[in-house]
């Protein structure tokens, strides 16, 4: 049979199991947009093609499935750029699929050309320039498959206008032809024996636990061996949710912003078990003082991660799903053949500094209104149970910190790229993939200016997500950097809390639009928010300007310099900085 480059770029998304595009049609992409209209693909007109790419990461983060965004050459294209740079950086996969000029015009400065394979090349896991109308079924089949399996990550796939509007054979499944791609296979079983024994000999493990925890769906797995070693546990920003905070041995967010018992467990450890987490400058500190004492167990899908910033004692290269449960088992085999790991002493000490240095605020009942008592207010209503989207800034920490997370997929954010802009449309994509359920973006006033227009496509789809805005009237966290460390002189951070006039812009684009300024009203006005499900609700939380996020280590430095913050005293500093636990 044949059929148009078109129909087959259509069909074979269709064949690949896609029932959502988000995209912004234009001239080289034309001929694309002309089967959509007879096929089974929902296609979600976006506002601005970065919206498009944010929505498919979204969709990809609620779903575990492959997100899929469309745009038109040239602008089209280049606005997408920042949605893949995140999903590159985060591991999510996404397929971007571009109009390309037509092809005997390519290199020729033609209207709307640019090289969007040269300029996405370092930015996606594969991409692709299809060359003839024969390649499209087996380019997207490719696409799929490698933006899904193994680390996950963005592909592109740019087709001139030409390619599209030839007729071409269609046949179905195409054959795959990736010589060069390789996706792990089944670990070394003596390596996870060795790993098994390493973890039952310490006396502090500690499991660090990242964003491929959640991406292999292995987070019951991980409870298992975390029970069956009473090893504590640190879910990193991109792992939240992948174990529950409220479990006993949680301990929360490491790093810059991480809790304290977090941060000080990972340096006091003696083993780390690293699980799909990759020792990122944010979680380390500075890299040479990172948990001196530790021996590394470092398990991850993708060997380059191997040892690149830390060199590891057992490295075990596989996929979570298949390695864990393979450690489980070697685990229990273990501790029935010489006895359970003895982490007594470890576990009271861990629990002591949970104890003994919280998370610290100040909320008084007349204001000013804190952040952290909005996100906290929303963990208690929700439940735990929302999906939670966020901005990038100080907002975004405050979520991570204070919400309580109880499953995996329910905490989408911008983790390695630190997108503003990431929350309003991923947000919506996350609303596409999970209709029905409750999906909550808490931003900044900053971020949310970066891409607000996606509440018309909110609207308009019906999809009523919530967008708590923490209005504070400033780039907050960039202002939190020149308080502590440009010694309060304040350069183009203030945004001023009144224009736009947030209620009134989400009237204007079809949402309800609500304000709060006053503790007391927190509840209500959330409430209200919540059980808003016919129109997407803008709530305008007029919050402290200068509250800070703490704990935090100042960038470059060790870990051991953490800082508590101002809710803190100077003997209770000092007992945290020599790891002590307060027992009075
Ligand atoms: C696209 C982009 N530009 C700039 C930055 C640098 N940056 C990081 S956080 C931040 C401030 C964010 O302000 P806001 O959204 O109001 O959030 P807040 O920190 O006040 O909670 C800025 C400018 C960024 N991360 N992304």
């Amino acid at each position: 049979m044949e059929v148009t480059g078109a129909q087959a770029l259509v069909k074979s998304l269709e064949c690949q199991g896609v029932d959502i595009v988000f995209g912004l049609p234009g001239g080289t992409i034309l001929p694309a947009y002309d089967p959509i209209r007879s096929s089974s693909l929902r296609h979600i007109l976006v506002r601005h093609e970065q919206g498009a790419g944010h929505a498919a990461e979204g969709y990809a983060w609620a779903t575990g499935r492959v997100g899929v965004c469309m745009a038109t050459s040239g602008p089209g294209a280049t606005n997408l750029v920042t949605a893949l740079s995140d999903a590159y950086m985060d591991s999510v996969p996404i397929v971007a699929i571009t109009g390309q000029v037509v092809s005997h015009l390519i290199g020729t400065d033609a209207f709307q050309e640019a090289d969007i394979t040269g300029i996405t090349l370092p930015i996606t896991k594969h991409n692709e320039l299809v060359t003839e109308v024969e390649r499209i079924p087996a380019a997207i089949a490719e696409a799929f498959h490698i933006a899904s399996s193994g680390r996950p990550g963005p592909v592109l796939v740019d087709i001139p206008k030409d390619i599209l509007q030839t007729q071409g054979p269609w046949d179905w499944p195409p054959t795959m032809y990736l010589p060069g791609y390789k996706v792990p296979g089944a670990p070394d079983a003596s390596l996870i024996t060795q790993a098994a024994s390493l973890i039952r000999q310490a006396s502090k493990p500690v499991l660090y636990v990242g964003g491929g925890v959640i991406k292999s769906d292995s987070h019951a797995a991980v409870r298992e061996l975390a029970e069956l070693t009473q090893a504590p546990v640190t879910t990193t920003l991109m792992a939240r949710g992948a174990f529950p905070d409220s479990h006993p041995l949680a301990l929360g967010m490491p790093g810059m912003h991480g809790m304290y018992a977090a941060v000080a467990a990972l340096q006091e450890s003696d083993l780390i078990v690293a699980l799909g987490a990759r020792f990122d400058d944010r979680v380390t500190g500075k890299l040479a003082a990172f948990a001196p004492h530790a021996k590394i167990v470092h398990i991850d899908i993708d060997p380059a991660e191997i040892g690149k910033n830390r060199r590891p004692d057992v490295a075990i290269i596989g996929d979570l799903a298949q390695v864990l449960p393979d450690l489980v088992t070697a685990m229990r085999a273990e501790v029935d053949a010489n006895g359970p790991g003895d982490t007594e002493q470890w576990r009271a000490t861990t629990d002591g500094w949970k104890h003994s240095f919280p998370l610290r605020y100040a909320q008084q009942p007349d204001g000013p209104l804190k952040p952290q008592y909005v996100v906290e207010r929303l963990s208690a209503m929700t439940g735990g149970e929302a999906i939670v989207v966020a901005g990038v800034g100080q907002h975004q920490m405050h979520a991570s910190q204070h919400y309580s997370f109880t499953k995996p997929r329910s905490w989408i954010n911008s983790g390695g790229a630190g997108t503003m802009g990431f929350a309003v449309p991923a947000a919506m994509g996350a609303q596409v993939g999970r209709p029905g359920e409750l999906v909550v973006a808490v931003d900044g006033d900053g971020c949310f200016q970066m891409t607000a227009q996606e509440l018309a496509t909110c609207a308009i789809e019906g999809l009523p997500i919530k967008v708590l805005i923490f209005n504070n009237g400033f780039l907050g966290m960039v202002r939190q950097w020149q308080e502590l460390f440009y010694e309060e002189r304040y350069s183009e951070v203030h945004l001023g809390t009144s224009i736009p006039d947030y209620v009134k812009l989400a009237e204007a684009y079809g949402c309800a639009g609500l304000r709060c300024e006053q503790p007391d009203d927190v509840d209500a006005v959330l409430e209200k928010a919540l059980s808003t499900t016919d129109v997407p609700t803008v709530v305008d939380f007029r919050t402290h300007d200068a509250e800070g996020v703490f704990p935090m280590v100042p960038a470059g430095h060790s870990n051991d310099d953490i800082v508590l913050g101002p809710e803190f005293t100077a003997d209770e500093q000092h007992a945290a900085s020599r790891r002590e636990v307060i027992t009075s």
